[in-house]
C-alpha cells in the first residue's frame, strides 16, 4: 500500500510527523502498562513436612473463577488435586480470559525449604487478578488456590505492585472432593487402583494431613503433618520491573526530531 503523493503534499510535512508522534506516544503509554514480573514460591513447610506441586498461575481480568467452597470440584480443579497437573486448569483459564498471562512455576515438586520462580511480562491494565493452584502431598486430592478470582488486586493505577506476597497457611488448604481418603492410595507413592470416587464437594480440610504421618513420600523422608490452622507453608512473593524501553524508541524519537527539524528549515527557506 502506498500513499498518494498529491495528498502529502496538500497536508503538508507536519501532518504526518504529528501522526508518527501520536502513534509513538500511545504506544509508549500501553508499554507503561506492562511489567516485567518475577514470581518466587517458597516452601515453608518442615523438612519432614508437606510438598507442593509445581504452581499454576494466571494475571487475569477476574473473568476465571477456577472452583467454589461447597460445590464440586472442576475437571481442571480435580487434575490439579490428584495428579499435580495444569494441563486442564491453563486451558480452562485462558478459555475464560483470552487475555490472561499464564503459566507454571518449576517442572518437579517443590520440597520443603525449596524456592522456585519464574518472570513473566503483564499488561497491568488489563489483567491486574492472581489466580493460583497446585496439588499439595502426600494427599488424595489437596491443593491450594484461590476461591475469589478477585481476592487479589496485584497493581496499582501506575502498574506498580499492590501486593507483593500471599501467605498460605494451613487453614487455606483444600479437598477437592474429588478422591477418596486413603493413604494406601496416596498420590506418587500408593497404589492408583486403590483410588475411589469421593463425589464430594470442595471444603478445607488440612486435620487430615495428620492421618498420612508416617507414610514414605516419594522423596524418602518419612511425613510428619506438623500442621496448626495458622501455620505458613507456602508463599508466593512477586517483584515488578518496567519493560526496558527498547532502544529503537530512542532512535524513532531521534529520527523525528531530525525531520521536524528538517522541515522547519524547508519552511523558513
Ligand atoms: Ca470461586
Ligand atoms: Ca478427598
Amino acid at each position: 500500500m502506498s500513499f498518494p503523493l498529491p495528498s502529502l503534499r496538500r497536508l503538508g510535512a507536519t501532518a504526518p510527523l504529528a501522526l508518527a508522534t501520536t502513534l509513538l506516544l500511545a504506544g509508549a503509554a500501553a508499554q507503561a502498562q506492562v511489567r516485567q514480573v518475577t514470581i518466587s514460591v517458597q516452601n515453608l513447610a518442615a523438612s519432614d513436612g508437606t510438598v507442593v506441586a509445581p504452581l499454576n498461575f494466571g494475571f487475569g481480568s477476574g473473568a476465571f473463577d477456577g472452583f467454589d467452597l461447597g460445590q464440586v470440584a472442576s475437571p481442571a480443579i480435580q487434575r490439579v488435586a490428584e495428579l499435580g497437573s495444569g494441563s486442564l486448569w491453563l486451558p480452562a483459564f485462558t478459555a475464560a480470559d483470552p487475555g490472561a498471562t499464564v503459566g507454571t512455576i518449576g517442572s518437579s515438586p517443590l520440597l520443603p525449604g525449596l524456592s522456585a520462580s519464574t518472570t513473566v511480562s503483564v499488561n497491568t491494565a488489563l489483567n491486574p487478578y492472581f489466580s493460583y493452584a497446585a496439588m499439595v502431598v502426600p494427599s488424595n486430592d489437596f491443593f491450594l488456590g484461590n476461591d475469589s478470582p478477585t481476592a487479589y488486586r496485584m497493581f496499582n493505577a501506575d502498574g506498580s505492585l499492590a501486593i507483593t506476597s500471599i501467605s498460605v497457611r494451613a487453614r487455606d488448604l483444600w479437598d477437592a472432593g474429588t478422591e477418596v481418603f486413603d493413604p494406601a492410595a496416596a498420590a506418587f507413592v500408593g497404589n492408583a487402583a486403590l483410588r475411589g470416587d469421593q463425589q464430594s464437594v470442595v471444603a478445607h480440610n488440612f486435620a487430615e494431613f495428620a492421618a498420612f504421618n508416617g507414610l514414605t513420600t516419594a522423596a524418602g523422608y518419612t511425613f510428619r503433618s506438623g500442621l496448626a490452622a495458622d501455620t505458613e507453608l507456602y508463599r508466593i512473593s512477586f517483584v515488578a520491573a518496567p519493560v526496558p524501553e527498547p532502544a529503537s524508541l530512542a532512535l524513532m524519537l531521534a529520527g523525528l526530531g531530525a525531520v521536524g527539524w528538517l522541515a522547519a528549515r524547508r519552511r523558513s527557506l
